[in-house]
């Protein structure tokens, strides 16, 4: 098993309850094979990036410590999204659950299933502003403070909601 690793999941759902497939999303974090879920930021609204024809969106982000490779880990989030009965139709379509691995560590990786950092991570309020609430001294990758990166992205509708958050540090 490989040196433990910090990621971060962005979690999103606008079926079924989106606020109680979060929580059930995250009770299985506490679970996660060879990790440890370290913190999770309150949950936050937004009204759909993509089709406006679907519901709108709860979302938050989990920070993690984990051994799990990269590849593995997302195969395992995979089987929780489907879990929770997540059925991939449209792209950016309503689902029950989403879950995106935003980080891990300071990879910068791409191939066909992967891409890191995830491809949204630098312009998507509901990804930005919920991650520099778990993290405001996170420097990215690629050197950018995200302090200055969530400061540059206008929220577009997004509200904090309520404060579920949990830190374990
Ligand atoms: N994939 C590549 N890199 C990653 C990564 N870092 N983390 C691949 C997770 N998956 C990654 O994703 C498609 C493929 O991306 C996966 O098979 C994986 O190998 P998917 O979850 O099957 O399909 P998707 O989610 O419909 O597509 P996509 O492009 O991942 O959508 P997003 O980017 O997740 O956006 N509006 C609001 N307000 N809030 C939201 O959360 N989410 C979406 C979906 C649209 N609009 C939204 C929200
Ligand atoms: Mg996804």
């Amino acid at each position: 098993m490989q040196q433990a690793e910090i990621a971060y999941i962005g979690l999103g759902s606008n079926l079924d309850n989106p606020v109680y497939q979060l929580k059930q999303a995250l009770l299985k974090l506490e679970n996660l094979p060879h990790s440890q879920l370290i913190k999770y930021s309150s949950f936050y609204h937004s009204p759909p990036m993509g089709s406006q024809n679907q519901p709108d969106f709860v979302n938050a982000v989990a920070k993690i410590k984990t051994q799990l490779p990269p590849i593995e880990l997302l195969q395992v989030l995979h089987k929780i999204e489907n879990q929770q009965g997540r059925v991939r139709t449209e792209r950016w379509g309503p689902r029950t659950l989403d879950l995106d691995i935003l980080l891990y560590g300071n990879q910068q990786f791409q191939d066909n299933i992967l891409t890191l950092p995830h491809t949204g991570l630098y312009f998507r309020a509901f990804v930005l502003y919920p991650l520099y609430e778990c993290e405001p001294e996170l420097i990215l990758p690629d050197g950018q403070r995200l302090q200055d990166v969530t400061q540059h992205c206008v929220k577009n509708g997004l509200v904090r909601m309520q404060n579920e958050s949990k830190d374990a540090e």
